[in-house]
């Protein structure tokens, strides 16, 4: 039968369950990235585990979030994972090398492998052609010891692209026409294949940017094909003995079929405060934009930034705008330096700032209240900016410097006619500067048995979750509603420098949501736990949706929460909620939402019971004894997980037990 790209590489990596839409299957993983605000839980669980060196083709570990380094905290990450890196067999890309997703298309990242990264915006490597999943830190510290990843199979949506893109619509405009069609909610158990004419006229960087905003779909991730595109840029990163043509067979059937015609396309912008709430630059141009930054793993390639500093040369930013460029990698940086474009883009009045995540994740770049923030980012979350209440629109960088230029959300097909320039087609240089001496080789086995691995105060190993009760006696503690994002559960930003440390950052669970003079979630979370009960979040649909990070399961569990119940929850936080065992319950009738208030007591009898075989569960509210029925959405191995007491003990106890049958570990 003729199969999908999707299906070709998939079907080359599983090692339990079957290739079709829905089962449960287990992959095997070639390549994991993480990065350091997800990474140093990573690798202390990978620690726990007592997994030694790493037994994948390949590992790599960045430092990209957390390098404002106001306190230690920072440097003491850094410096651990450097340290553990080394001595666990994993490469290491020190801070100001670039941003994790960047460099790693740059450098490691190839048509037809599995790359696991404990990062939501892992599939960017679907530019390249490989099938790159973003998961918990848990389970890429399972991956990095060899053990498979586990998935549901997904179904595959197959977007057919036509035509060009014309001047001055950009990779950015595609993927936020596809959030307008698929939005960011409902989109579980999908995955996204790009194939079609238009295809060829997309270079790797513009598909990386495709991929990399797909996350925002609630996929599982999204591939393009393998072809001359992506020889070229890997021949021009030195790395062409990767290259290998890959495609879907011809005439592959497709689960659900979406066609573009990139001809058709017009620049377009993500407004306040959801990545799908997607309208035309035509439509909200000319609304004053008095902060404007180009960079992030979307939108800072080569192409991006050589294409902003054409149309700034010899011409300066309006004076109304405060305006940053973060180059995504020191690649990209070295690249603009060398040839002078570097220069025009300060000359006209830019910021530049380090090559990393910053002000995407909020740290630092915050803007002032009530004022539009232009961004070429990928998520604009209420709050993630780091300014409560921001106007943050998420644009191309053409859009981008349009706008700066003005003053103006501006659309950019304006800039013949009000600059006389003309749009700038970037070439793909034949050979980029590469230099890795910012990306340290791991020791050998034998000097890593010697080394020490640096280890701040500030780094602490996290409590694990409790086995959970036969009956659940549990307190609603919160209830929210649609669409809550991880950064509403666990927020970045200024909080960013506490993820080593559980105690400490539970303290600021749902932070947004607390309110001034009541306590906080975490002290009311305390207060029941206190009292001998569990804890329950209550949520509309969507739950979870946005980052990888496992904090968002990790420290409500910490808090004493041992289950969410909700409409529908998202791939990555239910599988972390598992990982942590914390039971995630769907609701079997979405009306029963309305019954259920925060302070409410809930009693669910018989959970160890049904986590044992049942797919529901009777919820008793104590008091007015309103009954819900929940779902168990949950696959044979996700039962065992939440039985043995979470991912960790379950890992741990299947070890034990090979080395009762064989006398050696094996893993
Ligand atoms: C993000 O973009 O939200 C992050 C910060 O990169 C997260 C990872 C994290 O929270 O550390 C992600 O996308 O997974
Ligand atoms: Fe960093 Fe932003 Fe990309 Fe997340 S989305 S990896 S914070 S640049």
């Amino acid at each position: 039968m003729a199969e999908t790209l999707f299906y070709k590489i998939l079907g080359a990596h599983i090692v339990e369950g079957k290739l079709a839409a829905g089962e449960q299957i287990g992959i095997r993983i070639d390549q994991t990235l993480t990065q350091d605000a997800t990474g140093t839980t990573a690798f202390l669980l990978f620690e726990s585990m007592g997994a030694g060196r790493v037994r994948t083709d390949l590992s790599v570990s960045y430092v990209d979030h957390n390098m404002s380094q106001f306190g230690p905290e920072n440097h003491n990450d850094h410096l651990y994972l450097q340290t553990i890196a080394a001595k666990s067999g994993v490469y290491h890309s020190r801070a100001g090398n670039g941003i994790c997703h960047q460099v790693h298309l740059e450098r490691f990242a190839k048509p037809g492998v599995m790359l696991l990264g404990s990062d939501s915006h892992t599939p960017t490597a679907g530019g390249i052609g490989a099938i790159a999943i973003g998961a918990g830190g848990l389970d890429v510290a399972v991956a990095m010891g060899g053990g498979p990843f586990y998935l549901a199979c997904p179904k595959v949506i197959g977007v057919k692209l036509t035509g060009q893109l014309p001047d001055w619509v950009a990779a950015k405009d595609v993927i936020l026409k596809l959030l307008s069609i698929l939005t960011t909610k409902g989109n579980v158990g999908w995955g996204v294949e790009y194939f079609g004419p238009g295809v060829a006229t997309l270079t790797v960087p513009q598909r990386a940017t495709i991929t990399n905003m797909g996350a925002e779909l609630g996929v599982t991730t999204s591939v393009f094909p393998s072809d001359e595109q992506t020889k070229k840029f890997l021949a021009a990163q030195k790395r062409e003995k990767d290259y290998k043509p890959m495609a879907a067979d011809a005439g592959a059937i497709y689960d659900r079929l979406i066609e573009i015609d990139l001809s058709s396309l017009e620049p377009m912008a993500a407004c306040p405060s959801s990545p799908d709430n997607v309208k035309t630059i035509t439509e909200i141009a000319g609304a004053a934009a008095k902060q404007i930054a180009i960079g992030s793993c979307t939108n800072s390639s080569y192409a991006d930034l050589m294409m902003v500093a054409t149309a700034l040369k010899g011409r300066k930013i309006d004076p109304t705008v405060e305006f940053a460029v973060a180059p995504g990698s020191r690649e990209v940086l070295n690249m603009l330096a060398a040839n002078g474009t570097l220069g025009d883009i300060i000359s006209a009045g830019a910021r530049i700032l380090e090559s990393g995540c910053g002000p995407c994740i909020g740290l630092g770049f915050s803007p002032a209240d009530g004022v539009v923030s232009l961004r070429t980012f990928n998520r604009n979350f209420a709050g993630r900016s780091g300014t409560k209440d921001d106007k943050v629109f998420l644009v191309s960088p053409e859009t981008a410097v349009a706008s700066a230029l003005t003053g103006k959300i501006t659309d950019p097909r304006e800039m013949g006619k009000l600059f006389g320039i003309q749009y700038p087609k970037i070439e793909q240089p034949a050979e980029f500067i590469i230099n890795d001496n910012m990306i340290e080789a791991p020791l050998s086995e034998k000097e890593a048995a010697k080394a020490e691995v640096i280890r701040g105060t500030t780094i602490v190993v996290p409590e694990q979750p409790k086995q959970l009760p036969a009956d659940l006696k549990a307190e609603v503690l919160i209830k929210c509603g649609d669409k809550i994002t991880t950064d509403h559960i666990m927020p970045a930003g200024a909080f960013l420098k506490l993820r080593s440390n559980v105690p400490e950052y539970a303290k600021v669970v749902f932070h947004c949501f607390n309110e001034k003079g009541k306590p906080s979630f975490a002290e009311r979370a305390i207060k029941v736990k206190n009292e001998g009960k569990g804890g329950v979040i209550v949520a509309g649909a969507s739950y979870g949706q946005g980052s990888s990070r496992e904090h968002a399961a990790l420290c409500p569990m910490y808090l004493g929460v041992r289950a969410v119940i909700a409409k529908s929850i998202e791939r990555i936080h239910k599988a972390n909620l598992i990982n942590f065992c914390v039971v995630p319950i769907e609701l079997t009738n979405q009306d029963d939402y309305e019954k259920i208030s925060q302070g409410d007591n809930l009693r669910i009898d018989g959970l160890v019971d049904a986590i044992k075989g049942k797919d529901e569960v009777k919820i008793v509210e104590e008091k007015s004894r309103y009954e819900i029925i929940g779902k168990l959405n949950l696959s044979g191995r996700d039962r065992e997980i939440l039985l043995s007491g979470g991912l960790l003990k379950y890992t741990l106890e299947r070890a034990n037990k090979k080395v009762g049958k064989t006398g050696k570990t094996k893993r």
